[in-house]
């Protein structure tokens, strides 16, 4: 599924291979202005090309998901499963029936899967999406330590973003690529001018860009103060950093501390609440035109006060920390809108990086788009603006009452409780990096994950269900599946590792097998043949047809498949970044990596108030498991392959 198209450019940051001259951005003399929407010809042209997901035949799916089972469930559980997989697929059952729903909904949708996976895993998770949904992205430390520093990066950044979103809008982006099919690009037209609405039992999106009037503006806040700055000109330009510079000094200077109520914090609170006094905030006809500016703006820059103290060697996972919530009510987590899909933060000590709102869009185009305004902030050479006065920035205002002061608190309160309670440990493994297992003849990815499962089992003496997130941009507005880490064949190889009645020989064959199934996994999982959407989407058609809710569904073993206590992602980037997220169960890990060629970025996050958990304990046996497993590497003579 690699490397077979070596006459292209390899974006190593995604992992993606990206190709410009056939991509749409071939074209660029059939550029539109600005405002150009998704819907021209060339990108709709690259789309229609692409295939549609398919659905996978039922009966490999209840085969490939009772394998899947067998690491992470006892011999009756696991009997009890088949006997109950064996109604659901028996010839004229309830699996058939639904079958064919999902194979009528796939001829008659652009991806079957899409919509139902927006709403079951964003749009009805009720649950905060700070910490337990947003992920953040830490930039490597920046070289600036006051205000005007911040300001003078701020507007670079502004401007990168403003020069990515000209080849978004003028379709000038390059199509990426994965192990030769060209992906879905979608995603990009979904991240800028978005934001999500809360509901009171289902959240919505709004996407602006695709309006008659797209917004030219962003959203600024400091000290917990909106404002909105437009980042075009009349001319339909966009600002120089310059410009952008004096703009952000206005704003600041127009922003003192004050004690005017952080309206910002009632976002990170649960999605219900949330919902409720959203409906009591808009109420007021100022309060609904300060939203609508946020939710309409391009993004959000977030200008933030000062953090806690850390050392040289906490400041990455401290920066995390920023990233994910802000600190709790007393430090950043007020200074932002964390409904809004893209949020970049800049402190005042060289700490920047971003957060976004899931539901619109998975992490490669988030980071190509920051790749690409870290690459645009280091250019010396800036356009120069012409000395033309410029508009002020407006400052937002919101009429509190006491009703919405209650609100404020408890949104104060919950999240400094969840601040408490995320430990989050940023580890930069220096040893080695892609380049070890490619020595090795051996998948990165896979290796990586193979090391994690050892982690685990010598951390807890077990296997537990494991997700790692797998691209389905192959397809047509594809989003993600599953790649279930544990496998038989990971557990016997964890299982050995630290058996002494085992030869050395006998550990590294066991590792090239866990290893090989792992990556077998994934061309299953990219290529639309994995078990986990496939099984969602059976039990969603049952609900679209309103069936009672199959037995299989019900299942304990269910539950236990979706109890994922290692929730894992590889986001690769060109800028040496850290991307991170929290846990998805109480007693689990985030852990999220960006494997570079030589070392590795670990972000692992658990709660403190889980005893089992421990996000140091663990990255420090990731860490171990890695250097082990070179180790039993380079000390083995092996097989010939
Ligand atoms: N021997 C030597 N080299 C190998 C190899 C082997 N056996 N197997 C793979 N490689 C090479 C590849 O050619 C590739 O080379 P490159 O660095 O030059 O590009 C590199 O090793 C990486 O390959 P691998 O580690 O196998 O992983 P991958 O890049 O194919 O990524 C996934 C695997 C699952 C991460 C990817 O398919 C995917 O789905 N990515 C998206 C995940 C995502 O969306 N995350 C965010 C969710 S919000
Ligand atoms: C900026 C990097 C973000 C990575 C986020 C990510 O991996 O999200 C996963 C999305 C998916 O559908 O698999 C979900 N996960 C965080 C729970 C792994």
């Amino acid at each position: 599924m690699f490397g077979s198209r070596t006459m292209w450019g390899i974006c190593s940051r995604t992992g993606l291979r990206m190709v410009k001259p056939c991509g749409f951005g071939r074209l660029r003399h059939l550029v539109k202005p600005v405002s150009a929407t998704r819907v021209s010809g060339r990108y709709l042209t690259h789309q229609k090309g692409l295939p549609g997901l398919p659905v996978p035949p039922l009966q490999q799916t209840c085969e490939r998901y009772v394998g899947a089972l067998e690491p992470i469930l006892e011999v009756e559980e696991l009997k009890h499963t088949k006997q109950l997989l064996d109604e659901f697929q028996r010839a004229g059952g309830v699996g058939e029936r639904l079958q064919r729903g999902l194979e009528k909904r796939a001829s008659s949708t652009e991806n079957w899967l899409s919509a139902w996976w927006v709403e079951v895993a964003y749009l009805d998770y009720r649950l905060p999406v700070v910490v337990h949904s947003s992920p953040g992205l830490v930039l490597p430390r920046m070289n600036f330590s006051d205000k005007q520093g911040q300001m003078r990066f701020a507007s670079k950044l502004i401007a990168g973003v403003l020069d990515f979103k000209t080849m978004i809008d003028n379709e000038t982006l390059p199509v990426e690529f994965l192990g030769g099919n060209s992906l879905c690009m979608n995603q990009y037209y979904e991240v800028l001018s978005s934001c999500r609405i809360p509901g009171l039992k289902r959240d919505s999106i709004v996407n602006h860009a695709k309006s008659s009037q797209p917004p030219k503006h962003i959203t600024v806040v400091h000290n917990f103060q909106f404002f909105v700055l437009d980042v075009y000109s009349s001319d339909g330009t966009p600002l120089t950093s310059d410009q952008l510079c004096v703009q952000l000094e206005r704003i600041c200077s127009a922003s003192p501390e004050t004690s005017e109520e952080p309206v910002g914090i009632l976002t990170t609170q649960h999605r219900d609440s949330w919902g409720q006094a959203y409906l009591n905030l808009i109420q007021d006809k100022t309060n609904k035109e300060s939203v609508l500016a946020i939710q309409r703006s391009i993004f959000t820059l977030c200008l933030d006060g000062a953090t806690p103290p850390a050392s040289d060697e906490t400041y990455r996972s401290c920066a995390a920390v920023q990233m994910l919530h802000g600190g709790g009510s007393r430090w950043n987590s007020a200074n932002r809108w964390f409904d809004k899909t893209l949020q970049f933060i800049v402190g005042e000590d060289g700490i920047c990086g971003a957060i976004y709102e899931h539901a619109p869009a998975e992490g490669p185009p988030i980071v190509a788009l920051i790749d690409h305004v870290v690459e645009y902030s280091r250019k010396t050479d800036m356009p120069t603006s012409p000395s033309v006065p410029l508009q002020t920035p407006q400052k937002l205002h919101f009429n509190i009452s006491a009703e919405m002061k209650k609100d404020i608190e408890e949104a104060e309160n919950n999240m400094n409780t969840l601040a408490r309670d995320l430990d989050v440990r940023v580890i930069v493994f220096g040893h080695f990096g892609k380049n070890v297992p490619k020595a090795h003849k051996m998948s990165p990815d896979a290796f990586i994950q193979i090391a994690l499962q050892l982690a685990y089992y010598r951390t807890y003496q077990r296997c537990c269900s494991t997700y790692e997130s797998a691209s389905l941009r192959m397809y047509r507005l594809g989003r993600t599946d599953t790649i279930r880490s544990a496998s038989s064949a990971s557990a016997s190889f964890v299982k050995a590792f630290d058996d002494p009645n085992k030869k050395n020989t006998e550990k590294v064959d066991l590792m090239e097998k866990a290893v090989k199934a792992h990556r077998a996994y994934t061309n299953m999982a990219i290529s639309g043949q994995a078990i986990d959407r496939h099984l969602l989407g059976l039990k969603m058609q049952a609900v679209e047809e309103k069936l009672s809710v199959p037995e299989i569904f019900k299942d304990p073993a269910y539950a236990k498949a979706l109890h994922y206590q290692l929730s894992t992602s590889q986001v690769p980037s060109k800028t040496d970044c850290v991307m991170c997220f929290g846990p998805v169960v109480p007693n689990g890990y985030g852990v999220c990596y960006n494997p570079m060629n030589e070392h590795i970025n670990f972000a692992v996050s658990s709660f403190n108030s889980c005893k089992e958990t421990n996000a140091a304990r663990l990255s420090a046996a990731v860490e171990d498991a890695l250097l082990d497993m070179r180790t039993l590497l380079e000390q083995t003579p092996r097989a010939k392959l």
